[in-house]
């Protein structure tokens, strides 16, 4: 008889700060200047992000849960029996919830780079499901990708949030190529991506009227100044997010609200009044533009759940 306790375990790649900083310089030496949006992910920005996803105005979050809470049998169905369930920046694990009981799989491997968000939600799964090996991996899924997990079997992907939207469609086509070679033949990809829009949706949902979007922008200096003994005055720039139609992305910058200068390290940056830094892309697809991007990253598309007011798609793919 096997153990009638879960095992955890905790695998710790976090990125190094040197990585960070040279990454950080690079950025606001390239003009326009701009950030990484993974560096909005400390513990701060993601207990900002958990309540952005609360938020009146930002649908995303609310829209994928009900679309996994009304799919969710026959999601597992479309999937068929696999035992290793990798999520890939798994946050706080409330989506996946809605997934184990109906999947059912052996082992869940929560993905993220925020280290102790990662810790307190992983040992909770392990907690709730007893009968669910957990094995969280502290990773910056857009770089590290020698997953000691390659070998286990009938692999599934659940990419939720629409998280690949932060990535270039270039980048996001090289990211889904890994996940592919990770998953391997046969291997499953369910993944939640965000759908073009009226601009009056979108623009409120990232421009929220509590100010938190605004907030949780600001906090990416925060976390610069916290781990790189920077010198950022957060109150000193504005949070914009604008829609870009022509490239099919939401864009958020921080505005420079005066001809000012900060450092990072041994750097010295200058900003003009009005100049940004661009903080992130979250880019829309169309469901047969996403299919069409899968499809030369590898895919075969198996399966769509869209809702009735076409805000949001859940994807699955077959290897
Ligand atoms: C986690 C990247 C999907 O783009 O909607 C939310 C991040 N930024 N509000 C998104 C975000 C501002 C979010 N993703």
């Amino acid at each position: 008889p096997t153990s009638t306790f879960n095992e955890f375990a905790f695998y710790d790649f976090e990125p190094e700060t040197g990585d960070m900083l040279n990454d950080v310089v690079k950025g606001l030496s390239s003009l326009p200047k701009r950030l990484s949006p993974k560096y909005f992910y400390d513990e701060t920005g993601s207990t900002l992000f958990d309540q952005i996803c609360t938020l009146p105005e930002y649908y995303v979050t609310r829209t994928e849960i009900s679309l996994l809470r009304a799919h969710a049998s026959e999601m597992a169905e479309s999937v068929g029996k696999q035992s290793t369930l990798f999520e890939l920046g798994s946050g706080s694990s409330l989506k996946i919830r809605m997934l184990l009981d109906a999947l059912k799989p052996n082992t869940y491997i929560p993905m993220d780079i925020s280290k102790q968000h990662l810790l307190n939600a992983s040992e909770k799964i392990a907690t709730d499901y007893p009968w669910l090996d957990v094995n969280a991996v502290c990773v910056d899924y857009s770089q590290y990708w020698d997953s000691p997990f390659t070998e286990a079997e009938n692999k599934v992907a659940f990419f939720p949030g629409s998280s690949l939207g932060n990535f270039e469609p270039n980048q996001a086509k090289q990211l889904l190529t890994r996940i592919a070679q990770l998953l391997g033949q046969g291997g499953m990809l369910l993944i939640g991506i965000d759908l073009r829009k009226d601009i009056s949706i979108l623009e409120p949902a990232y421009n929220d009227a509590a100010g938190v979007t605004a907030a949780f922008n600001k906090n990416i200096l925060s976390h610069i100044n916290r781990e790189l003994s920077a010198n950022f005055n957060p109150t000193n720039f504005i949070h914009k997010a604008i829609w870009n139609d022509a490239l099919s992305r939401i864009e958020m910058h921080l505005l420079s609200t005066s001809a000012q200068e900060y450092s990072v390290g041994e750097h010295t940056f200058y900003f003009g009044e009005g100049e940004s830094i661009h903080t992130e892309n979250s880019y829309k697809y169309s469901v047969d533009g996403f299919q069409a991007l899968a499809k030369e990253s590898g895919y075969t598309s198996e399966n769509v759940w869209v809702d009735a007011q076409d805000l949001f798609s859940i994807h699955l793919f077959s290897v």
